[in-house]
């Protein structure tokens, strides 16, 4: 078995940072060394196969993003990263494990689903990868098989409140589901969005002629996304489960969170870079030579980007720092502007909804802390360790110690990294949503179970390297 030493870096946890020398053996993690330490003898670089340099960079466990999107079938396309493309762009980007969603559409069973996601994505990705369970008919069949789930290694299942017709779940349903997650375990997540309610004012907005990607985040209100986020806290809070809260975008949202969690409800959010950075005004309502005023197709997502002049974006920073949020993820769902978000042209409603970051996470959220919004340890909570705790892979994953798989990051805070098609994207699109954004920092080195996939040279990985990753429960609850 290869062994591999990683020397002279500052090792950062969620907890605290420190000089020391990791070494890997095959894909564990066997020792965290002080420099200069003879406990596994006097010179044993000289002794192992690989030895990495990390002087003056960071050793961060690997990115974990538990939100992503791959091939997801949405508005009458898929989304254009394959697991080979996706996953190969997260590495580039020091993410080393991704909790896709497989997908149930309505009228199918959740088990086709999940069988249909296994065969997509074995065989086919650079870094490990799990899943979590969309249920988009909650019926009798799906509800009898969550608990099945669980010995599946998938743990976590998603529900929405939007997006009626397609996935959406009533309030009848989602109280059933979280019966079963409060009987077993499961740990729901939530697209808490008034779906209905959003309809209603994205077709009265096309009916009087606002049909610009603009109108997408104002239909989309954050009384619909505070409503639902309430309305889910309490359905949580009436069965007992724990509730886990995607992509927020609403400081009205956070409160409502914030609120249960001081009363001690078991309930979680994540929010995404594109709510920290990107706005309603900037970016959905962009305009181009190329697009005109469809440019900002290129953000339309749900939950959308927000006001800035409500200031949701510094209260997310915020609530990140508060640990009102305790996560993010990318939510990556890319589509390109040509063939897919064009669709959209003349009714915002047909824009397929999502935005590709999976590449970029773990350096748009170091600039937060070479902006002073983030410690380097919460850096590290955010984008690893929280989420391996919240979904189950917490030992194995989201931590440098022994026994770990070694997946590692080695991160230049002296290095550079210019986003944008042409320089820094591998992402299967034909724009960058982050076009231009400017890093203070660079992914160096990435490690996947104990072996190097992007060095000096790039990528160097091979489709199939990843392995699916069975769960555990929760690791996060009170
Ligand atoms: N939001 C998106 O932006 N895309 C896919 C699904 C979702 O909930
Ligand atoms: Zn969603
Ligand atoms: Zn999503």
């Amino acid at each position: 078995m290869a062994t591999t030493l990683i020397t002279g870096g500052t090792v950062v946890s969620a907890t605290g940072r420190a000089e020391a020398d990791v070494l890997i053996d095959g894909e564990k993690i066997v020792a965290v060394l002080t420099p200069g330490s003879e406990l596994l003898g006097t010179d044993l670089a000289a002794s192992v196969d690989t030895v990495i340099d990390a002087t003056g960079k960071y050793v961060i466990p690997g990115g974990i993003d538990a939100h992503t999107h791959m091939q997801l079938p949405f508005g009458g396309t898929f989304a254009s990263d394959t697991f080979e493309t996706g996953t190969r762009a997260a590495a580039w980007g020091g993410t080393t494990t991704i909790i896709d969603f497989a997908v149930q559409t309505y009228g199918e069973r959740v088990l086709d689903g999940l069988a249909k996601w296994h065969e997509l994505a074995a065989g086919n990705c650079a870094i490990d990868y799990a899943f979590h369970q969309i249920v988009g008919g909650v019926d009798k069949d799906s509800l009898a098989v969550l608990p099945t789930l669980i010995d599946e290694g998938i743990t976590s299942f998603k529900m929405f409140m939007a997006y009626p017709g397609v996935f959406y779940s009533d309030d009848a349903q989602i109280l059933k589901a979280m019966q079963v997650a409060a009987d077993t375990g499961l740990l729901p997540m939530m697209h808490a969005e008034n779906g209905p309610v959003i309809d209603v004012l994205a077709e009265q907005l096309v009916e009087a002629g606002k049909t610009t990607p603009y109108f997408h985040g104002i239909a989309r209100a954050w009384q619909a996304e505070e409503e639902a986020t309430h309305r889910a806290i309490m359905l949580a809070n009436l069965t007992g489960a724990p509730l886990y809260v995607v992509h927020v975008s609403a400081k009205q949202a956070v409160a409502q969170l914030a609120t249960a969690r001081d009363a001690g409800q078991n309930v979680f959010g994540e929010t995404c870079p594109q709510y920290l950075y990107l706005s309603l005004e900037d970016q959905l309502g962009a305009s181009s030579e190329q697009w005109g005023d469809f440019e900002g197709a290129k953000w339309v997502c749900s939950t959308p980007l927000r006001s800035r002049e409500e200031g949701h974006q510094d209260h997310m920073w915020q609530a990140l720092r508060t640990n009102d949020l305790q996560m993010v993820s990318t939510d990556h769902c890319p589509f390109c502007m040509k063939g897919q978000k064009d669709l959209g042209i003349g009714d915002f409603r047909k824009i397929p909804n999502g935005i590709g970051s999976v590449e970029h996470r773990l350096d748009l959220m170091y600039q937060g802390v070479v902006t002073g919004e983030l410690t380097l340890e919460r850096w590290v909570e955010l984008t690893s360790t929280t989420p391996a705790r919240m979904f189950g892979l917490y030992g194995k994953k989201g931590v440098i110690q022994p026994g770990a798989d070694g997946d590692i990051v080695v991160y230049d805070p002296n290095g550079h990294t210019s986003i944008g098609v042409g320089k820094t994207h591998h992402m299967n699109m034909d724009h960058s949503a982050w076009e231009g954004f400017e890093i203070d920092g660079h992914v160096d080195t990435v490690i996947s179970r104990g072996r190097v996939i992007v060095d000096d040279s790039g990528y160097v990985g091979n489709k199939g390297d990843g392995q699916f990753v069975k769960r555990g429960l929760t690791q996060y609850l009170i």
